[in-house]
C-alpha cells in the first residue's frame, strides 16, 4: 500500500523518467528507432524496475495515468528532437496488457498525438505476444483501431507466448521482436538459433520487419544479418539511455 501511494504520487508529480534504447538497422548500421523504457528513481529505495511497478500499476488502476504519462512524454520528446533536426526514425512505446484493453484507448492515443503534434508514422506501439493472443479477436479489433491512426505496431517478446499463426496473419502489425532469450546463444547452432531463424522466416513470409532483442555481441549480429534479420537492439549497441546521454551519443557520431 505504501508503494502504491508513492507510485500514485510519483506519477502525479512526474517523478518518472524515460530511458531510450536505440534500434539499429543491421544493413546500414544506422539508428532507425528508439524504444522508450520507463524508470522510477525512488528517493530512498533507489531505482525500482518496471518489472516490479508495472504489475503494481496494473493491479491498482494506476496503469492508465502511468501509461498516458509514458506515451505523452515519449511523443513530446520525439517531436522536440524532430524540431531540432534529429530524426531517430520511430519511437517505440510498450503497452501493458490492461492498458491496451482499456476502452477507447485509441482515442487516448489520438489525443496525445494531436497534443504533441507528433505525426503518427513516428510512433510504434509494442504489445507482448501473450497479451495479443489473450482474447485474440478483441486484440485484432483494438489493433485495427490503432492501426487506422497511421502508427506502427510491433509484437514484443515474440516466441515466448503461444501464437496461433492464423491469428498472427490477421493482426495488422508491422514488426516481430524476437525475445532476447532466443538471442543469447544464437551463434551456437542449438535450438535457440533454430527458433530465431524460424521467427525471421515467419516474419518475412508475413511481410513483416523483424528485430532481435538483447544483442550483446558482434557475433550475434553477424549471425542475425546472415539469416536476414532486419534490426537489432541490445547492450552491444547501447543500453537504454537517459536523454542527455542519448544526445551525447549521436553527437559524438557526427
Ligand atoms: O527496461 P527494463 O529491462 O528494466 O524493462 C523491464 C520490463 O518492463 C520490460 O518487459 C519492458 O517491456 C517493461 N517496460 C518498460 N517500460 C515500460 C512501459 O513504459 N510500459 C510498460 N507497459 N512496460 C514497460
Ligand atoms: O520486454 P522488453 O523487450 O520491452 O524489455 C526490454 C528490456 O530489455 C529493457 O528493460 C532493457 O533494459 C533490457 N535489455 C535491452 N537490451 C538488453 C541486452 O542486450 N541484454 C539484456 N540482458 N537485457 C537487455
Ligand atoms: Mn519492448
Ligand atoms: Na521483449
Amino acid at each position: 500500500l505504501l508503494l502504491e501511494n508513492e507510485l500514485r504520487r510519483c506519477i502525479e508529480n512526474e517523478e518518472m523518467h524515460l530511458h531510450y534504447q536505440p534500434q539499429i538497422d543491421l544493413r546500414t548500421g544506422r539508428i532507425v528507432g528508439l524504444e522508450a523504457l520507463v524508470r522510477w528513481q525512488h528517493a530512498e529505495r533507489g531505482m525500482i524496475s518496471p518489472m516490479d511497478f508495472i504489475p503494481l500499476a496494473e493491479d491498482t488502476g494506476l496503469i492508465e495515468p502511468l501509461g498516458e504519462w509514458v506515451l505523452k512524454h515519449a511523443c513530446e520528446r520525439f517531436q522536440a528532437w524532430l524540431m531540432s533536426g534529429l530524426n531517430f526514425g520511430k519511437i517505440a512505446v510498450n503497452l501493458s496488457t490492461k492498458q491496451f484493453r482499456l476502452r477507447r484507448f485509441e482515442q487516448t492515443v489520438m489525443s496525445i498525438l494531436m497534443e504533441t503534434r507528433l505525426a503518427p508514422q513516428y510512433l510504434e506501439l509494442e504489445i507482448t505476444e501473450s497479451s495479443a493472443m489473450e482474447n485474440a479477436e478483441e486484440a485484432i479489433h483494438m489493433l485495427n483501431c490503432l492501426s487506422k491512426l497511421g502508427l506502427s505496431l510491433a509484437i514484443d517478446d515474440f516466441g515466448t507466448g503461444y501464437s496461433s499463426l492464423a491469428y498472427l496473419r490477421r493482426f495488422p502489425i508491422n514488426k516481430l521482436k524476437i525475445d532476447r532469450s532466443f538471442v543469447n546463444d544464437i551463434d551456437e547452432d542449438g535450438s535457440d538459433s533454430a527458433i530465431a531463424k524460424s521467427i525471421i522466416d515467419l516474419a518475412h513470409n508475413l511481410k513483416l520487419d523483424v528485430l532481435a532483442e538483447g544483442v550483446e555481441h558482434l557475433d550475434q549480429s553477424h549471425w542475425l544479418l546472415s539469416k536476414g534479420c532486419n534490426q537489432v537492439q541490445g547492450f552491444y549497441y547501447s543500453k537504454p539511455l537517459p536523454e542527455a546521454q542519448l544526445l551525447a551519443l549521436v553527437n559524438s557520431d557526427r
